[in-house]
């Protein structure tokens, strides 16, 4: 015989989603109706099972004084110095055994106590709810002593009613949260576990006569420029919209001339809905999003997506976000030409939509589910196939699309993500569908469209793409109906995404193809005393997934990274293209619903990189898709010679609410007289000594004619160098299929070639150095010479390689690596300011730029190569000048690259004596191999035989 004497604990297990929350409403916040904000410090006690302690904390009188303290919202996993456990990180990988809905005994389990005092003018009448906006994964609510119920789905919000059971003073209010429960099946997102509550808690005066639940339908037909607003309400009253002079009744149609929403112009009429005991601000925003003709509308208009998936994240919160963080991700969206984001994989914070609605951006607004784990197994038991999960899902869709059905910005709603398919997920769509027959509904794991409105992919190659725009693809009748878009693509894992540039040429060349969303918006790096930011198994996870959680386009501290300034340039709605020679520009409007009226252009002029002259540009307010040949001034007259270009520039013509006048949306640069290469008259003659010989301004070890001096400059010769630090992407994903260059490049031992010196040449006009550059235990090698003149006062370095043997993978890169024994600041004359590489080389300017050798790194969360500077004409650092011949691309950095090979996180690089610079004549591509495809073979490296040159002089 067996009984307990344990608190029952059976709902962490049980699969429904909860008892005792009130059925879910509109989240909105009153005008005039009381609220009081829970938040702050709340008294803490940490269980290592869900049922160590009986519910005696939860009772009036307790006395939890001498509890810890942790803030509310917050992850307890991420307070308390690590007193209070760790945080976690899998991919799709359960951290528990499989064998749903059981989790394990050992379920951290935190107590939360929070008493509360009403405001002094907290009114008597009325009732109150209890708000929680969220709470990982699972929690049993107590005011008072009372228990309130239990609840599941973590982004999600809970209320509860508490009118009759709060007291002016002393109200004791008791949350018990538990890291695993039946609800953790579904919310198996690739991102850190973090248990606790995240978001507010709220206390809402209900006034006698409060307004409930409504639902504000405000759409826009563009055929006669008119708007329809109806606002549903449970509790009648009146809505006065005082800018359309509207005044209705709840529930009656009324339609007027509107200036409509779009994410790029975000109009919101405000409004009142007023209810005999409230007044409830409405932020109207009139749109119409259909599906017609095989096409997501607007307005009337398709639509491309220039999207991020946005998982919430604070390197120090975890996803408890403040407002100022949400409004800072919505703004960097916005100056970057972001147009949509998918909230990836939970309806966010509510004020996030808000600032969507407010600032401007299409909404996929996704509900938080995800089973992903379930793949191990095949999806055998997939709660969203088992009838037995279906009124959890279901419950999950009704919270989102009651709580952010007032948003304009969201025109899709998303079932989840990763679910693979089942009874459970149509369930969902038909029930959106019905409640909400004015929104699509997006799911990308069924690929055959039962339950969807728009074919979406994730990671799918360029090649197929192209295929799906040219409706190849075949699939079901109901697909090839459809709209298509890539609901992730171009994996911003470290250095990278390559291949944005020719994703977006596709999605602008089919109309099926409506964009996509970059996969992801910031790296979910953990704020690390030791390590700077930390990933997966940096606490000694069991089970985890290394720095696949550190793949966005903005770094953990919200700087944006190479990747996001990139993806600003491919996706700027102006198209700026011309024609040095005969001074036109081509300005092309790629806006959906905007004009050019906002835009003001600016023209310069560049001679050897450095601006001239400069002046404003007439273009004509284009419409969307029109476009306009405008003429350039005559270009300003300069000494002749040097290399010329255009450079034209659309800048906002005044201050928006999300960037300050001037800030530039779109560029163009062409050429008008190239550049001439540097030529260097071999005239001097080697002369050699004991040990050394000279050259011009040079002097070498006579034996190994290895560099020694370059005026008064010494350095560390410069040799061949083909070894890159690996990239994520270059590393790619274990489950690809096609080469993952990275491994093989290790393999190859191309992270270890060896030096052969064969020949030190004197001749009358050069010296020559012939060595072979090869890798132990292979047969592959380069030949490679280095060829040596001087007319007396500058060095020029001739590079060939000829690669022998059966080569059959690219190279990393191809250039020399030389040391100086002192640099800081660099300028140069080439692409700038930030790095680029041959696939995500869009944003490179070509200009004056200067830095500071520290500068030029990027810094990626994994350590892997980085920074470097494409078309480089030439580069001063370290008291030298090197110009190329050709153009090179640059990079400088206090270690090697074996040793940013080596590291594991910043902290681990430390800065040596020497500053080691690598002048490459190729990098390979980058591409997405992390999560999708590799470079483009337009962009490999192929090992091919080389010549390239590079001029030395001192700059003293
Ligand atoms: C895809 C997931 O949807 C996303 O959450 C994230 O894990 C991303 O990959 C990679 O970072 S799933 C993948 C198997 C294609």
């Amino acid at each position: 015989m067996s009984f307990r004497t344990t608190p029952s604990v059976d709902y962490v297990e049980d699969v429904s989603p909860g008892r005792g929350a009130l059925a879910p409403r509109a989240w909105y916040a009153s005008s005039d109706a009381k609220s009081l904000s829970l938040n702050g410090s709340w008294r803490f006690r940490l269980s290592a099972t869900a049922d160590a302690e009986d519910e005696s904390f939860a009772e009036e009188g307790y006395d939890a004084g001498d509890w810890a303290e942790v803030t509310v919202p917050g992850h307890w996993v991420l307070q308390g110095d690590g007193a209070f456990g760790s945080p976690i990180y899998t991919n799709h990988l359960y951290p528990f055994p499989v064998d749903p809905p059981h989790v394990p005994t050992e379920n951290p389990t935190g107590d939360h106590v929070r008493v509360f005092d009403l405001p002094a003018d907290w009114p008597a009448d009325g009732g109150a709810v209890l708000r929680f906006d969220g709470v990982e994964s699972c929690a049993r609510v107590w005011l008072n002593g009372t228990e309130l119920g239990e609840f599941k789905g973590s982004r999600l919000p809970h209320e509860f009613a508490v009118g009759e059971l709060l007291k002016p003073a002393g109200n004791v209010l008791a949350v018990r949260v538990h890291q695993w429960s039946a609800g953790s099946y579904l919310e198996d997102q690739d991102q850190w576990w973090l248990p606790g509550i995240f978001r507010d808690v709220t206390l809402l005066h209900r006034p006698t006569g409060s307004a409930g639940d409504f639902f504000v339908h405000a759409s826009y037909d563009h055929t006669t420029g008119e708007g329809t607003l109806r606002v549903d309400s449970d509790v009648d009253g009146r809505v006065s919209v005082p800018a359309l002079d509207i005044d209705v009744a709840t529930g009656e149609p009324v339609t007027v001339a509107v200036e409509p929403w779009s994410a790029e112009t975000p109009k919101l009429y405000d409004g009142e809905l007023i209810t005999a005991g409230e007044r409830v601000p409405l932020r109207i925003g009139f749109r119409t999003v259909v599906l017609e003709d095989g096409l997501i509308k607007v307005n009337g208009k398709a639509i491309l997506f220039k999207g991020v998936n946005r998982h919430e994240w604070h390197p120090e919160k975890g996803r408890a976000l403040d407002l100022a963080t949400m409004r800072e991700d919505v703004l960097l969206m916005k100056r970057h030409n972001l147009n949509a984001v998918r909230t990836s994989h939970y309806p966010p914070h509510p004020a996030f939509l808000d600032l969507c609605d407010e600032l401007g951006l299409w909404v996929i607004d996704e509900c938080d589910l995800e089973t992903h784990g379930f793949t191990e197994q095949a999806w055998r038991d997939n709660p969203v196939d088992d009838d037995r999960w279906t009124p959890a899902l279901l419950d999950r869709a009704a919270r989102m699309v009651e709580r952010d059905k007032n948003h304009p910005s969201i025109v899709f709603w998303s079932l989840g993500n990763e679910a693979g398919t089942g009874r459970g997920l149509t369930a969902m769509a038909e029930w959106i569908h019905g409640r909400d027959p004015e929104r699509l509904v997006h799911y990308e794991g069924d690929w055959d469209c039962r339950d969807t409105d728009v074919y979406s992919r994730m990671y799918a190659f360029h090649d197929e793409v192209e295929k799906i725009g040219q409706r190849l693809d075949g699939g079901t009748h109901k697909r090839r109906e459809l709209p298509f878009i890539q609901c992730e693509y171009g994996h911003a894992m470290g250095n990278g995404p390559g291949g944005l540039a020719d994703y977006q040429r596709l999605f602008e060349a089919h109309d099926r193809l409506q964009g996509g969303f970059i996969w992801e918006w910031i790296d979910h790096g953990v704020k690390h005393p030791e390590l700077g930011y930390a990933y997966g198994g940096d606490f000694g996870e069991e089970l985890h997934d290394g720095n696949f959680v550190c793949d966005g386009l903005i770094f953990p501290d919200r700087r944006p990274s190479p990747g996001l300034v990139e993806y600003k340039k491919v996706i700027e709605p102006v198209r700026i293209e011309g024609d040095g020679a005969d001074g036109t520009v081509r300005v092309t409007n790629k806006y959906d619903f905007a004009d050019l009226s906002a835009l003001a252009f600016e023209w310069s002029y560049q001679v050897d990189g450095e601006t001239v002259e400069a002046g404003a540009l007439s273009v004509p307010a284009l419409a969307p898709g029109e476009s306009a040949d405008v003429k350039l001034p005559e270009p300003p007259s300069h000494e002749s010679g040097g290399e010329t270009q255009w450079t034209v520039r659309a800048v906002l013509a005044s201050g928006t609410a999300w960037a300050p006048k001037d800030h530039v949306v779109a560029w163009g640069q062409f050429p008008v007289s190239a550049r001439q290469s540097p030529a260097v008259a071999a005239s001097d003659r080697p002369a050699a000594s004991d040990r050394l010989i000279t050259l011009g301004p040079a002097s070498f070890d006579a034996r190994t004619g290895a560099l020694k001096t370059i005026g008064g400059v010494e350095v560390t010769a410069p040799r061949l160098d083909v070894w890159r630090a690996p990239t994520d992407n270059d590393d790619g994903a274990e489950w690809q299929t096609d080469t993952r260059f990275g491994m093989l490049w290790r393999k190859y031992g191309l992270h270890r070639m060896r030096h052969r010196l064969d020949a030190v040449e004197l001749g009358d006009d050069a010296l020559t150095v012939r060595t072979r550059v090869a890798p132990a235990a292979w047969e592959v090698g380069l030949a490679t010479v280095y060829r040596w003149t001087s007319d007396g006062e500058r060095l020029r370095l001739t590079v060939s390689v000829t690669p022998e043997g059966d080569w059959t993978v690219p190279l990393p890169r191809l250039g020399v690596r030389f040391g100086l024994a002192q640099a800081d600041a660099v300028r140069w004359f080439g692409g700038g300011p930030g790095e680029a590489y041959p696939d995500t080389r869009t944003a490179s300017m070509v200009g004056r730029w200067q830095s500071t050798v520290d500068e030029l790194q990027t810094p990626y969360v994994r350590p892997q190569e980085n920074g470097a500077r494409a078309d480089v004409r030439w580069v001063e650092l370290g008291g030298l000048r090197i110009e190329g011949d050709p153009e090179f691309w640059f990079s400088a950095r206090r270690w090697t690259n074996e040793q940013l090979d080596a590291a594991r996180h910043l902290t681990d690089l430390t800065p040596g004596d020497t500053v080691w610079v690598n002048l490459d004549h190729g990098q390979h591509g980058i591409g997405s191999q992390s999560c999708g495809p590799g470079p483009l073979p337009r962009y490999f490296l192929k090992a091919e035989p080389a010549e390239f040159s590079f001029v030395f002089s001192t700059t003293e």
